[in-house]
């Protein structure tokens, strides 16, 4: 026996490599094991310690093997030919990159609202003596939003970052910082993540171009350079998000409710355009002259109401009503006040009910009025908060039948038994007036902004209304006395919900609109506590993104009590969506306005950032998500609300202005849509 000599292993390799014949390739599989066995066991020893080395190294080395120099894995593969399968579809998906660069936006100067007065930059204290003052919690941070820290600064790949051949692509700049992670571009499966250009800086002044950034009103200094350079970025950026978005609706959804971005389609609900009329003030509000003319022209020329369709009465109060008039009282234009008129007639048959608790669907083309299929109930928010888009309705026109029936509401609702220290059950059935479902409190989904508008019209009243306040003072202690708890570990406050009595740490994104809420409060002089809550609330919901790997909330969030296993927001698989919603944008807009912490708007740009990063489609359009946990495919639900033009949109732009009197708070109350009517200037007739 003697083992083969390196010549006839090279010829045996070489051989078989290029053997196709079964027939040969079996001998020569035979006659190798043969010669294998030739060999003396430290020989084979020896080779076998040599391949273990090999494998060993090459698996260390691994990681830092340039990207291009790696070959795809199976999901690399995987997610290739999903992308072309989307392309193949979709014949004129573009990259990101190669969009034609943004338009340069006209001048926002002109889109300054209401009588030039000084703003009250007063920042509240806290006054109030029941609410327990609870430590404020610690800032936690996750660190792997975007990857290990250590490969970002290293330059390396980051854990969002995946090869240019899978259509996902990443700009970097050499250098670290917060600038640079502006810059990321990384797309998955259709929906995209966009360079940034809002972090440059903002385009010369030359007529065509965007405005200089307006003066803070609250001070006589001027914010130095690199602030106010930071704040006009913010904005372009904004508006950069805004043109994207109306892009997708323009080329694929035009005159239907909402855009379906990645199967560049729509979809309809109503059938009234929502999207444009739930955009029209945003425009007018970030300067965006030009779209707006054409959404103008739209509803001049297109939009009818004079159609055999059943709407909701709160969504199309909310989103039309309010929507049209808002734009009416910001420019004056009489167009929008008659068609405001017109859908605000044709909604009042829902309050011909025998409770005159309206019902909550009607057919605005027949006249007709009726409740969900399955039930007589109404869901308790959607009756009292529609007040002040009715009443307002009723100012306009001078005409107080909107005004009355809406104010019916609230006075029933007001002497209602089955409320628990203020806290409302989520339904009334519109036949008996009474509260169904009894025993179930919640400031999240059918509830919240029953609570909103206890204080909003009291405020867009001129404050006296006095039941308005006394239910809005008696809710807040309900919910501070039964809804509000702290986790175990990071102290971090919330407002859980509670089912005959047995109390469930949850809390729905929607609730994160209650900050705002209780700053506006206590900006109109109610109890300092009420602020207090708001600030640890605040930090709660800028939590629920932060802790997101996606840096996005999720729909629906549960805390942890008990402090021994660290974690205090847990998200169940069903919860994890997220659907461009404004809430905690809104409240963050409110603390920034009445405290300016500028922490408040370092929050909201984290957010604008994660969606440009997960939500946002490429040749047009955000879409809601489902996956807020999942960095990698966020799974997009190829939809975008009208919401996230009408109001997500809208307050980030308000919460970067330095323009106080842009929507004095003073002046102006939004609804719960991010429409803004002014504040009465004398108490309702
Ligand atoms: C909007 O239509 C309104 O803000 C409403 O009050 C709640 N739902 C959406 C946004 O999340």
């Amino acid at each position: 026996m003697y083992p083969p000599s390196r010549k006839d292993f090279i010829s045996l390799t070489l051989s078989d490599a290029h053997s196709h014949s079964y027939n040969n390739g079996k001998h020569r599989r035979q006659s190798c094991w043969r010669k294998w066995k030739q060999l003396s066991r430290l020989q084979r020893s020896l080779i076998l310690l040599l391949l273990a080395l090999i494998l060993i190294f090459g698996l260390l080395s691994y990681p830092s093997i340039p990207p291009e120099w790696k070959t795809f894995s199976d999901r690399d593969e995987w997610l290739e030919l999903n992308d072309r399968e989307v392309k193949d579809d979709l014949p004129d998906v573009q990259s990101v990159l190669d969009l034609p660069a943004a338009k340069v936006p006209p001048p926002a100067a002109g889109s300054h609202v209401g009588p030039a007065v000084g703003p009250d930059p007063a920042v509240v204290e806290p006054k109030g003596p029941n609410i327990p003052i609870f430590p404020k919690p610690p800032i936690k941070s996750f660190p792997n939003k975007r990857g290990p820290p250590g490969m970002r600064k290293d330059g390396n790949i980051s854990d969002t970052v995946v090869e240019k051949k899978q259509v996902q692509e990443v700009v970097e700049e050499e250098e670290g910082g917060e600038e640079d992670k502006e810059k990321k571009i990384v797309s998955w499966r259709g929906a995209v993540i966009q360079a940034d250009q809002a972090t440059e800086p903002p385009p010369s002044a030359n007529g065509k171009e965007a405005a200089a950034p307006p003066a803070p009103a609250d001070s006589a200094d001027p914010l130095p350079l690199d602030v106010s350079g930071r704040t006009e970025a913010r904005l372009e950026a904004v508006r950069d998000a805004f043109r994207h978005a109306w892009k997708g609706y323009k080329d694929y959804a035009w005159g239907h409710d909402e855009l379906k971005p990645i199967s560049r389609t729509f979809g309809e609900w109503f059938g009234l355009g929502l999207t444009i009329i739930d955009s029209l003030d945003t425009m007018w509000i970030l300067g965006l002259r030009e779209e707006f003319a054409e959404a103008r022209d739209w509803v001049e020329k297109e939009l009818s109401f004079d159609k055999n369709v059943d709407v909701n009465l709160f969504e199309t109060t909310i989103r039309v009503l309010g929507g049209l008039l808002s734009t009416y009282n910001l420019t004056g234009d009489q167009l929008f006040l008659d068609k405001a008129k017109d859908i605000g007639a044709r909604l009042m048959p829902a309050f011909k009910t025998p409770s005159k608790i309206p019902f909550s669907d009607v057919n605005i083309g027949k006249g007709t009025a009726h409740p969900p299929r399955w039930t007589s109930d109404s869901t308790l928010a959607e009756v009292t908060s529609i007040q002040l888009e009715f009443r307002e309705l009723s100012r306009l026109t001078q005409d107080p039948q909107y005004q009355e029936v809406v104010n019916e509401v609230m006075k029933l609702v007001h002497k209602l038994p089955g409320k628990h220290d203020g806290l409302v059950p989520m339904f009334i059935n519109t036949n008996s007036g009474q509260f169904t479902h009894k025993g179930v409190f919640t400031l999240g989904a059918r509830a919240d902004s029953y609570y909103e508008y206890l204080l909003k019209q009291w405020i867009q009243g001129g404050k006296t209304e006095d039941d308005l306040l006394e239910d809005y003072l008696q809710a807040v202690e309900g919910v501070k006395k039964h809804l509000v708890r702290q986790t175990g570990s990071g102290r971090l406050t919330f407002v859980g919900e509670l089912s005959h009595t047995r109390f469930n740490p949850k809390m729905d994104h929607l609730v994160c609109f209650l900050p705002g809420t209780l700053a506006l409060g206590a900006h109109n002089g109610l109890p300092g506590d009420h602020m207090d809550l708001a600030v640890q609330l605040m930090e709660t919901c800028h939590q629920m993104y932060k802790q997101m790997e996606t840096g996005l909330s999720p729909e629906i969030a549960h805390f942890n009590l008990q402090a021994s296993d660290g974690q205090d927001i847990f998200v169940k698989p069903a919860d994890r969506h997220n659907l461009l919603r404004p809430e905690t944008v809104e409240s963050l807009f409110y603390m920034y306005r009445f405290t300016k912490d500028t922490k408040y708007r370092d929050w909201g740009w984290d957010i604008l950032e994660s969606f440009n990063n997960h939500t946002k489609v490429p040749g047009g359009g955000y879409t809601s998500i489902n996956n807020v946990r999942d960095i990698e495919n966020p799974a997009p639900r190829d939809k975008m609300e009208s919401f996230f033009l009408g109001e997500t949109l809208k307050y980030f732009y308000l919460l970067f202005s330095d323009d106080m009197e842009l929507l004095n708070l003073d002046k102006y109350v939004f609804n719960t849509e991010a429409h803004a009517f002014p504040i009465w200037p004398s108490p309702p007739k």
